[in-house]
């Protein structure tokens, strides 16, 4: 049985995985109707992703005799200036998610919750590409700058980067 603590420290990033899917909806809605679907494509996808995160933890609390619990979420940001701002934000919110998932982990090993502490194992993994794929795109968008060209060749990119591999945080 999953002590309180940890259960609710996980109910809490259950949350956040809930609230990154829907930021890279809005994020994939904003490049939709600004002419980036290569980047539309990503970031639908990269929604997926993350509700694939919340549904794993959800899962794995109730698996574990507790109960998961979904909370309220404030409506993500809907306006962006440019693909270069999206992205930025995409790596500061991935990175705000690693240090969610390190303090989660650090929950499980003050509990003693052994169990638990290697199933966030694979999150921790995922962090660590996530962060280092967002990175590389970001790096991509600063390098072409206003470059109209350099910017289409970037969102043809994005999507073959959606239907080539599995996307970033499968399983
Ligand atoms: Fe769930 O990994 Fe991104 O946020």
């Amino acid at each position: 049985m999953i002590k309180k603590t940890v259960e609710s420290a996980i109910n809490e990033q259950i949350k956040r995985e809930e609230f990154s899917s829907r930021l890279y909806l809005s994020m994939a809605i904003w490049c939709e109707s600004n002419g980036f679907p290569g980047a539309a494509t990503f970031l639908y996808r990269q929604s997926d992703e993350e509700r694939m995160h919340q549904l794993k933890l959800v899962h794995y609390v109730n698996d574990r005799g507790g109960k998961a619990a979904l909370m309220s979420l404030s409506a993500p940001e809907a306006n962006f200036g440019t693909l270069k701002e999206v992205f930025e934000q995409v790596m500061e919110h991935e990175r705000y998610i690693t240090s969610s998932i390190n303090d989660l982990y650090e929950v499980t090993l003050n509990e003693k919750d052994y169990t638990t502490g290697n199933f966030l194992q694979w999150y921790i993994t995922e962090q660590i590409e996530e962060e280092s794929t967002m990175s590389t795109i970001l790096d991509k968008i600063s390098l072409v700058g206003s470059d109209k060209s350099g910017m289409f060749h970037i969102d043809k990119e994005l999507s073959a980067m959606s239907a080539a591999a599995p996307a970033v945080g499968a399983e």
